[in-house]
């Protein structure tokens, strides 16, 4: 691991986060370079490469890990390519920052979480990013001195300005409820076990044949309620809100990102079109920690367990989606190696 030099990254995926991820790695955090970016379009792949001193372009993940100057892995491809670039990653036993979703299934999730144990020592990061927000953390840390007393009910708010015409209705468990599934795992510090999506009539401008927003409750160890209202399709930008609801006070994040302007007889603000600009901070602290650790040789932030867990949650989230019903989580008991 080279702890002078700068540490050679192949980022994996060249869509809209690999590219801001590369961007990222070349003028925002310090210490790392892209050596390598590698996408199945190698025009694309080749173009960015081109664009960037030592830098090359492969079509197959595992021609850049063997690479002499790849020190590390950003996996930014769609979540079903996860799986088998996890585990080459493994094989050549490299550090690895991968986003979220860690796989797309707990079965596939599990499979990892086997591969790390088995490599001896952990390797993989998972890019829960909300994790790295300023706001998150503000919030993590109220909860934590629990002056307000316990969290009993958490109120989530996730609205997307529109989606991509791939987007199906089950991704609005697996892609975008799986960030509320984290972050209320590590607020609170303890499991889910049960899912209920519930769904109300349409908007006009929900695509054909996608229930959107939907409503999604979820249950946990101690018995907090926690609520996640999920909108695609909201229209107007991106939204992101969280509500603690404690025993003596209640906290709230999320309402203004960016100044609040009175001019005119009026007061308001922008709201941010993506989460690429909502969350910019956060995905710079991440990454720019993740380079920092794989340099001092550690391994920091959401674990394979943390992946293979809300891969578990969506599950069930997603079969209470199509069956309309209540489903519990079912989880394997979490190994020594990751407590
Ligand atoms: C997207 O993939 C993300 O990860 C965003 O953070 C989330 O807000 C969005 O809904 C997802 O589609």
């Amino acid at each position: 691991m080279p702890s002078q030099r700068a540490l050679g990254v192949a980022v994996v995926g060249t869509g809209k986060m690999g590219t801001d991820h590369v961007r990222r790695l070349q003028h925002v955090v310090s210490g790392a370079r892209v050596t390598a970016v590698v996408d199945i379009e190698a025009e694309r792949a080749k173009t960015l490469a081109d664009a960037m001193d030592g830098c090359t372009a492969y079509t197959e993940p595992a021609a850049a890990m063997a690479a002499q100057d790849v020190d590390a892995v950003l996996i930014a491809s769609p979540g079903p390519a996860h799986e088998a670039a996890l585990l080459e990653a493994i094989g050549y036993d490299l550090p690895v920052l991968c986003e979220k979703p860690l796989t797309p299934d707990a079965a596939s999730a599990l499979r990892v979480l086997e591969a790390e144990q088995k490599l001896g020592h952990r390797r993989i990061q998972v890019g829960f990013m909300r994790r790295y927000d300023a706001e998150y953390i503000n919030l993590k840390r109220l909860l934590d001195k629990a002056e307000l007393g316990r969290a009993l009910m958490l109120h989530h708010r996730h609205r997307n300005l529109a989606m991509p015409p791939s987007f199906t209705e089950e991704m609005l468990i697996n892609d975008s409820v799986v960030h509320e599934m984290d972050v209320t795992r590590w607020l609170l510090d303890q499991e889910i076990t049960a899912v209920t999506v519930y769904k109300p009539a349409p908007s006009a401008h929900a695509p054909a044949g996608m229930n959107d927003p939907q409503f999604v409750l979820l249950e946990t160890e101690s018995r907090a309620l926690v609520d996640v209202e999920i909108f695609g399709h909201c229209g107007y930008g991106y939204q992101v809100h969280a509500e603690a609801v404690c025993e003596r006070g209640t906290v709230r994040i999320g309402d203004e990102h960016g100044p609040r302007v009175s001019a005119d007889g009026r007061w308001g603000g922008r709201i941010t079109p993506d989460y690429v600009e909502r969350f910019e901070d956060a995905y710079d602290r991440q990454v720019q920690a993740w380079v920092d650790a794989t340099r001092r040789g550690e391994v920091i932030g959401p674990s394979v367990w943390d992946g293979y867990a809300a891969a578990a949650v969506c599950e069930a989230g997603v079969m209470s989606q199509r069956e309309g019903r209540r489903v519990e989580v079912e989880l394997i008991e979490q190994p020594a190696f990751y407590q």
